[in-house]
C-alpha cells in the first residue's frame, strides 16, 4: 500500500508509544509495515543521533543542528524509506521534517524558510500521507520525559534536548500547532494527556479511514 505516517510532537507526548501499539495493530492485521526514527534508522543516524541527543564537551550550532539531522534523514529516506514503500509496506516514522522546523525553527530560531529549503532536498520532497500531532502542555510532556530518563540506565540518556529552557520548548509546541493549522488535511492533531489506550483508539480510527480511502 505504501503509505508514509509521520509521529509528532514534544517530548513525552507519547509518540513512541503510540507508534508500537498501532504495529501491533497492524501486524494483527496483517498489515506490512515498517517502523523507523529520526534522527536513526541507518548505520549513519544512529551516530548522528549520538552526537545530536547525548550531553556533549563542545557547542553544537543551530545550523549544524539543521545539517546533521538533514544529513540522517537524506540516508533514511534512500535507505529505509523509499525501499520499504517499494515493497509496499507501510511507513511508521518516529519524527521527520516538521520535527525540524519545530524545534531548529521555532526552538532555535532559525528561518523557517530556510530549513523548508534544507528540508527539501534531504526529504528528497517526500511528503507523508498523514501526521499524528500529539499535543500535550509542556509541562506534562517533560514531567513524562524526565520519568523516562530517570529509569534509564547503562546506556546514554539522551537528554540534551529534555535540558533546554521550559520556553524553548513552549516554542516548540507552538511551532507543531502553527504547522497543523497551516495544513490540516495532513495533520491530525490529537490530544497526547488522554490515557493511553483512548489515544490508541483514535490513532487506530484515523488510520482505517485512511486505508479505506485509498483502498
Ligand atoms: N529533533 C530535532 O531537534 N530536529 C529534528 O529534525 C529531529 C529531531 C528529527 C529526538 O527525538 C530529539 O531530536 C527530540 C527532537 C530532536 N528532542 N528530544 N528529546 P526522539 O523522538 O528520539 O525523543 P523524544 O522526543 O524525547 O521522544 P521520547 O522520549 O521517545 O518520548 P515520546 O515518544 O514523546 O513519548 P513516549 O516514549 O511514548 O512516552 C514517554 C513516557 O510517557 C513513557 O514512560 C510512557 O509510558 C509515558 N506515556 C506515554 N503516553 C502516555 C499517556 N497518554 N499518558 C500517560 N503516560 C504516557
Amino acid at each position: 500500500m505504501g503509505l508514509f505516517i509521520t509521529f509528532e510532537g514534544i517530548e513525552g507526548c507519547g509518540k513512541t508509544t503510540q507508534i508500537k501499539m498501532l504495529g501491533e495493530h497492524l501486524n494483527s492485521g496483517n498489515i506490512p509495515f515498517i517502523i523507523t526514527e529520526e534522527p536513526g534508522g541507518t548505520p549513519l543516524g544512529l551516530m548522528i543521533r549520538g552526537i545530536l541527543l547525548n550531553e556533549c564537551s563542545f557547542e553544537i550550532c543551530a545550523e549544524s543542528e539543521v545539517f546533521l539531522f538533514s544529513a540522517a534523514r537524506a540516508q533514511h529516506v534512500k535507505d529505509v524509506i523509499l525501499p520499504a514503500f517499494k515493497e509496499k509496506k507501510v511507513v511508521l516514522c518516529d519524527r521527520f521534517c516538521d520535527a525540524t522546523i519545530a524545534y531548529q525553527g521555532f526552538g532555535r530560531g532559525l528561518d523557517v524558510d530556510f530549513i523548508r529549503q534544507i528540508n527539501a532536498i534531504s526529504s528528497g520532497q517526500l511528503k507523508p500521507d498523514m501526521t499524528f500531532l500529539f499535543d500535550v502542555p509542556v509541562e506534562v510532556g517533560l514531567k513524562r520525559a524526565m520519568e523516562r530518563i530517570s529509569r534509564v540506565k547503562d546506556v546514554p540518556r539522551e537528554d540534551r534536548f529534555e535540558m533546554e529552557e521550559i520556553e524553548f520548548h513552549k516554542k516548540v509546541r507552538e511551532g507543531y500547532l502553527f504547522l497543523a493549522k497551516s495544513e490540516p488535511e495532513r495533520f491530525r492533531i490529537i490530544d497526547g494527556s488522554k490515557d493511553i489506550s483512548a489515544v490508541h483508539h483514535e490513532v487506530c480510527s484515523q488510520i482505517s479511514a485512511l486505508i479505506d480511502e485509498r483502498e
